[in-house]
């Protein structure tokens, strides 16, 4: 599987559609695979919803996203490709409103809707990924789409009143020069009084703008936080808040192709991104799959409004059992402590610390602006003064084998300045994978404010929340000792500073239902 497709709620089942090739678990032609769910925890999957049929789309059902039209009707827009990957927008709807699983979906006949010609100059093999659509003051619908032109990324606009005929604005909503193919663009709106999630067509005071890239050429993604104007169709990024490789990230790990929705019910915008795998394609073939999605997200913005946060959705607590706390600990220099009695291989933890004494911290050299550089430069076993302390999960009895999921606070110029890491590079005593360390700097106040740290594990899957959800890092692990029974979860402290942990608690996860 790759990109999550059209995420939504209807009639109180969450649906999710997603990229899948029925051939084999390597690419290759795409359907739209769904399934569906009532708790987000537990799935339950059903045929494809949209297959390769028509000559538009002969080459795959691509990614897109769903609308709910008036009437509470949903409607899918999908990219097709066609011959020689040429790339064009299509519309599907569900054969019968009343099946609460809407299994069955019809492609329109009028489709292809958006199709790039000679006279729009849109670039056919780079045109693709439409957003749920959003309603403008004018009553009109509106969607972007991804694309480039020469080395500039941009998010085409399309207008229509009827969701079938489209008409391109002249503008691209946004674009970027030198960041290439923009895929699975999202605009959503965003609360900045309360964090709770906003419906797609949602705009006025005290409502801020969040517009997502995927950059094919990194396999990153990007955000910025914004101003939309609804009249004039312009999206600005806040002073800060920049596209492409300095800008937030959801992830500094693993996540892409990634697609938020609004879950009406629940009032909140949930986050769905892809994991691919870190292994050989032999590997995946032996083990019969590849990619998976991460655990969803709620999302909305920081009491800054500069960033977003994110947090696992709150059901994934249904999971836990066998809680085990720490009691208020005092972690020396050079310590590495067990945390006994759960499944490490399926758990989820909770930890925050607290240091007293910044005295020790390291200076940060002023070329010290990569995260991911001065993680992987100076990973987990690189003594520190204040940090590295913090995690190491997957972890095998000797040691031989751990991932560490880490902070390490360093002198700025003026101000303390906290690092997260995720360091893989002895994750496995396999050395096909890619044991690649990531990296992120955490807007956190470590003088005033303790250091939380979330890591949700389930085998190959790492997914770690720093202070609140600010930074989030995702990894893929393959380890040879440390699995099921033989995995075991340490915090450690390979600083020159001891530092406490007031609070740590972890749980053993029960299996959920998935495909
Ligand atoms: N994957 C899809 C595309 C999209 C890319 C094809 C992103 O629609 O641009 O599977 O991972």
């Amino acid at each position: 599987m790759n990109d999550p497709n059209g995420p939504m709620i209807y009639k109180g089942i969450y649906h999710l559609f997603y990229q899948y090739n029925p051939q084999g678990p390597v690419p290759g032609h795409k359907v739209w695979a769904h399934s569906t769910s009532t708790d987000l925890v537990n799935w339950t999957p059903h045929v494809p919803a949209i297959v390769p049929s028509q000559e538009y789309d002969l080459n795959g059902c691509w990614s897109g996203s769903v609308t709910i039209l008036p009437g509470y009707k949903p409607a899918i827009l999908y990219t097709g490709a066609g011959p020689q990957k040429k790339q064009a927008q299509n519309l599907a709807a569900p054969k019968n409103l009343s099946d609460p699983y809407l299994i069955e979906w019809v492609k329109s006949p009028r489709n292809p809707l958006m199709a790039s010609t000679a006279a729009n100059g849109i670039n056919a093999s780079s045109f693709r990924d439409p957003t749920t659509a959003w309603v403008g003051p004018d009553g009109r619908w509106r969607v972007i789409i991804g694309s480039k032109r020469d080395r500039m990324g941009m998010a085409i606009l399309y207008r229509s009143r009827d969701f079938v005929r489209w008409t391109k604005a002249r503008r691209p909503l946004h674009s970027a020069d030198d960041t290439g193919m923009w895929e699975c663009p999202d605009l959503f709106p965003v609360s900045a009084r309360f964090p709770v999630g906003l419906d797609s067509s949602v705009n006025g005071p005290n409502v801020k703008h969040v517009l997502k890239v995927s950059l094919d050429d990194t396999k990153h993604e990007y955000y910025t936080v914004g101003t939309y104007d609804s009249r004039a169709d312009t999206y600005v990024p806040d002073e800060g808040s920049v596209d492409s490789d300095s800008g937030l990230r959801y992830d500094y790990g693993k996540f892409y192709g990634s697609k938020t929705f609004f879950d009406s019910e629940n009032n909140r915008r949930i986050l769905w991104g892809w994991i691919n795998e870190s292994s050989t394609v032999d590997d995946d073939i032996k083990k019969g799959w590849s990619g998976v999605m991460a655990i969803p997200r709620t999302l909305w913005l920081d009491k800054s409004g500069k960033q977003l946060v994110q947090w696992p959705i709150l059901e994934i607590e249904k999971l836990r059992t066998n809680q085990v706390d720490l009691p208020n600990k005092l972690i020396e220099a050079g310590t590495v402590l067990e945390v006994p009695g759960i499944t490490a291989a399926q758990a989820d933890v909770e930890v925050s610390f607290e240091v007293k004494e910044l005295e020790k911290a390291e200076a940060l050299e002023p070329a010290g602006t990569n995260p991911q550089m001065l993680c992987s430069q100076k990973g987990a076993s690189a003594k520190g003064g204040v940090g590295p302390f913090g995690l190491l999960v997957m972890a095998s009895k000797g040691l031989e084998e751990y991932t560490a999921v880490f902070f390490r606070i360093f002198k700025g110029q003026n101000k303390y300045v906290v690092l997260m890491c995720s360091d893989q590079s002895r994750s496995s005593l396999k050395n096909c994978n890619d044991k690649t360390t990531y990296g992120a700097f955490l807007d956190v106040d470590p003088l005033h404010e303790k250091l939380s740290l979330r890591t949700l594990i389930d085998h190959s899957i790492v997914e770690s929340f720093g202070g609140g959800g600010k930074s989030c890092i995702t990894a893929r692990v393959y380890p040879v000792l440390a699995v099921r029974d033989g995995t075991h979860l340490h915090v450690f402290n390979n600083g020159a500073q001891s530092v406490g942990v007031p609070k740590l608690s972890a749980w053993s996860m029960k299996k959920a239902r998935i495909n």
